[in-house]
């Protein structure tokens, strides 16, 4: 088998590049597809065949890398020699690698205070220029949509459409891991680039035959930042889970698109329900995910009565835990235990 290379190699057949195209890659993809017996059993439903997609495994440790090869090497191939987001922290942790590894200048403008530890230390090492904003994601999305109009710099958040290209092939993964599509597709919805481009992605190898069906997509948005659930724009949306605190999602039609045309829902958890999956997940499976990632988790244990008997279900670990590591400390139900260096002190804390 030829070596993996990323998955612009992988899959250019079905993507907008050509042999001359300078793919900009750092071999992201490839993602694992983990079933979780412990969890359905954990939640009483031990009928469901449930599989994990580790997105976490990617290289800057989340989906964001898939659409940022393709952005970022579109970009390069259009001669831009610059790039720009806003981010919740993965995008702009994706950009800035990318951009790194292209040699093209990359700036990102996150909400202060309201990025995750090992995003924003991220960014600062690929030697983005980060900037932070005292707004929110929503209002440093307007800004860079603006300053991408008039500045010779290409937007590379969800809207660039070689995003959504990029970050379709999850979906072909899947198909080729499963040999179908699931019957549910559970996914975190922030700004809602990535249910767009997933349901883009089966449809299009269901044109093709490759599958036998399609799933119903399952979002998940945070209570406090549920803008489609609650048909509204969230002006202030607050949520412990970070990298979807947004009020005001950019696919917003798309995302709600997949939901009608699949039979699916879009709906909403608490950020108690996320920690509760969160801990959950990692203790009961061995996968540390971030809190925007276990919203899906936290979704499947609301909707779980819904859901057909033995059904197949994907379930999308879009970021690795290890972002985070403040919420992992804050919110883990094991904490450290302090003692002194006495074996005999050791021995009684070990409770065997
Ligand atoms: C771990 O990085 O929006 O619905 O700026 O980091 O496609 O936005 C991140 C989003 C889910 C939501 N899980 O995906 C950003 C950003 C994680 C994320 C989402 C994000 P979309």
């Amino acid at each position: 088998m030829a070596r993996y290379t990323g998955l612009i190699n992988k899959y250019r057949e079905y993507l907008p590049v050509t042999d001359k195209t300078p793919v900009i890659t750092l071999n992201e993809g490839n993602t694992p597809l983990i079933k979780a017996d412990n969890l359905a059993r954990a939640i009483g439903r031990d009928d469901l065949e449930i599989y994990l997609k580790y997105e976490g495994s990617n290289p800057t440790g989340s989906f964001k890398d898939r659409g940022m090869t393709m952005a970022v090497t579109k970009a390069v191939e259009e001669g831009s020699n610059a790039i720009i987001c806003a981010s919740t922290g993965n995008t702009s942790a994706a950009a800035a690698a990318y951009g790194a590894k292209a040699g093209v200048k990359c700036y990102v403008l996150i909400p202060d205070g309201y990025i995750a530890l090992g995003k924003l230390s991220q960014a600062m090492m690929y030697g983005a220029k980060v900037i932070a904003i005292s707004g929110n994601f929503d209002q440093a999305l307007d800004a860079v949509k603006e300053i991408s109009t008039n500045y010779p710099v290409t937007l590379v958040n969800s809207l660039n459409p070689y995003r959504i290209e990029g970050q379709k092939t999850g979906a072909f993964e899947i198909i080729e891991a499963l040999e179908d599509a699931p019957d549910y597709h559970f996914i975190p919805v922030g700004n809602a680039g990535n249910i767009t481009a997933y349901w883009k992605g089966y449809k299009e190898w269901h044109n093709l035959g490759k599958c036998s069906k399609l799933p119903k997509m399952m979002g998940i948005q945070a209570e406090g930042s549920a803008a489609i659930v609650k048909k509204q724009v969230i002006k202030n949306p607050q949520t412990i889970a970070t990298a979807i605190r947004i009020g005001n999602p950019a696919s917003w039609e798309k995302a709600e698109a997949a939901r009608d045309e699949s039979k699916g829902t879009i709906d909403m958890v608490s950020d108690e329900k996320i920690i509760e999956a969160y801990n959950l997940l990692a203790s009961t499976e061995g996968i540390l995910a971030e809190p925007a990632s276990c919203a899906t988790v936290a979704g499947i244990i609301k909707l779980k009565d819904t859901l057909k008997q033995n059904a197949k279900l994907v379930c999308i670990l879009t970021g690795n835990g290890l972002k985070d590591p403040d919420s992992a400390i804050k919110y883990a139900k094991s904490p450290v235990e302090k003692t002194t260096s006495e074996l005999k002190d050791i021995v009684k804390l070990l409770n065997f």
